[in-house]
């Protein structure tokens, strides 16, 4: 649902771009006195600057919060801990099945180039997210708190089939 919501918007406001270039291309041909022009229009600068100021914080304030960015200072070692090496293109881990309500530490790196690591639950809802760089390793702390299947996908393209690095992880019910 979510998603189809973001492509009409995205398709409506490409429509509405793409109407405003073809008016303006086919208008361009059109000689006309600028000065009344350019004070009519001038105008609306200021609030249209102010409106889209306003817009940004907004849209700032209310995405920044859900960023699934876990965070990472204070986190201490854990029990249960997965290798991830990321490859052109697909997924190693040493281990495919942990346990919820426990803390998972994903040792993330690459062996090539930089990959993104996003952990997605079966609706495609991102749980988390890291990054595989070569020669360093990341430390991402994530507690699973649903048992299921996750999805480990790419997020950073990363040449011709990086839509293909897709992983599973098993999350088992929690341990009584
Ligand atoms: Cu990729």
């Amino acid at each position: 649902m979510k998603h189809e919501l973001i492509l009409f918007v995205s398709v409506f406001f490409i429509a509405v771009l793409t109407a405003v270039f073809v008016y303006v291309y086919f208008a361009s041909n059109k000689r006309r006195e600028f000065k009344p022009v350019k004070e009519k229009l001038y105008g609306y600068r200021p609030k249209l600057f102010t409106f889209l100021i306003l817009m940004g914080f907004g849209v700032a304030v209310g995405t920044l919060f859900e960023f699934p960015i876990a965070k990472q200072a204070g986190t201490k070692p854990v029990e249960q801990s997965i290798k991830v090496t990321g490859y052109q293109w697909y997924w190693v881990l040493d281990k495919t099945e942990v346990y919820a309500n426990e803390p998972v530490e994903f040792m993330i790196k690459s062996a090539d180039v930089n990959h993104g690591f996003g952990i997605y639950d079966e609706d495609l809802v991102m749980h988390t997210q890291g990054q595989a760089m070569p020669q360093y390793t990341n430390r991402l702390v994530h507690t699973f708190k649903k048992p299921g299947t996750y999805k480990l996908l790419c997020l950073e393209f990363c040449g011709i089939a990086h839509h293909n690095m897709v992983a599973a992880l098993t999350v088992l019910p929690a341990k009584e």
